[in-house]
């Protein structure tokens, strides 16, 4: 039985737009991932420190019989073909691939923590989740719809 997962995608670097593109179009081919949705593109402002551009930003959905860590590894190997470069934390990058939700597990080991520990804070997150899964529920009993009606939309614009 595939498991349902949701993906979030930003990129600040490098034509955000075509990164996400183009991790969409490695998404759709890796084998064991079927189904593959996505949102709408949205700007947003970046969290995190310092001056730094712009995000664009997306949540794709993808059903998988890949475990949650093979599936990470699928992510991270899709981040590496991008020139992702790690150093500082929350800092700008070429393309990020979070894994949001794992069907209905709850996570908390030291590669993996699902779901991701600051979904629930981030407009940038659920405005293109809810795009994809209006309905949900996360884990813990939480509505998306609920957690929407307290995100600060004003950093967030729709972009196509
Ligand atoms: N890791 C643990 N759980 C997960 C998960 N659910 N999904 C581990 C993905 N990775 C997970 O991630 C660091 C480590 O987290 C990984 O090695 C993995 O084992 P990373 O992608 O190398 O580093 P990071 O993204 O800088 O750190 P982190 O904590 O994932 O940052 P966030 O929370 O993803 O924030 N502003 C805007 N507007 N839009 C953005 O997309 N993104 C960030 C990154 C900051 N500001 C932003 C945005
Ligand atoms: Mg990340």
């Amino acid at each position: 039985m595939t498991v349902r997962c949701y993906l979030g995608l930003g990129s600040n670097q490098a034509d955000p737009q075509g990164q996400l593109s183009q991790a969409l179009d490695r998404l759709a081919g890796t084998p064991g991932l079927h189904n593959l949705r996505c949102s709408r593109f949205y700007g947003s402002k970046a969290v995190g420190p310092g001056e730094q551009a712009d995000y664009v930003n997306a949540v794709a959905s993808v059903d998988t019989l890949l475990s949650p860590l093979a599936l990470l590894d699928t992510l991270q190997q899709i981040e590496n073909l991008h020139g992702r470069v790690r150093d500082v934390r929350w800092g700008p990058r070429t393309l990020d691939l979070d894994l949001l939700l794992y069907g209905e597990q709850t996570i908390n080991t030291a590669r993996l923590v699902v779901p991701h520990p600051r979904l629930a804070q981030r407009a940038f997150v659920l405005v293109p989740l809810a795009e994809l899964a209006p309905d949900l529920t996360l884990p813990d009993g939480t509505c998306l719809s609920g957690l929407l009606d307290y995100a600060s939309a004003e950093d967030l614009w729709l972009l196509q």
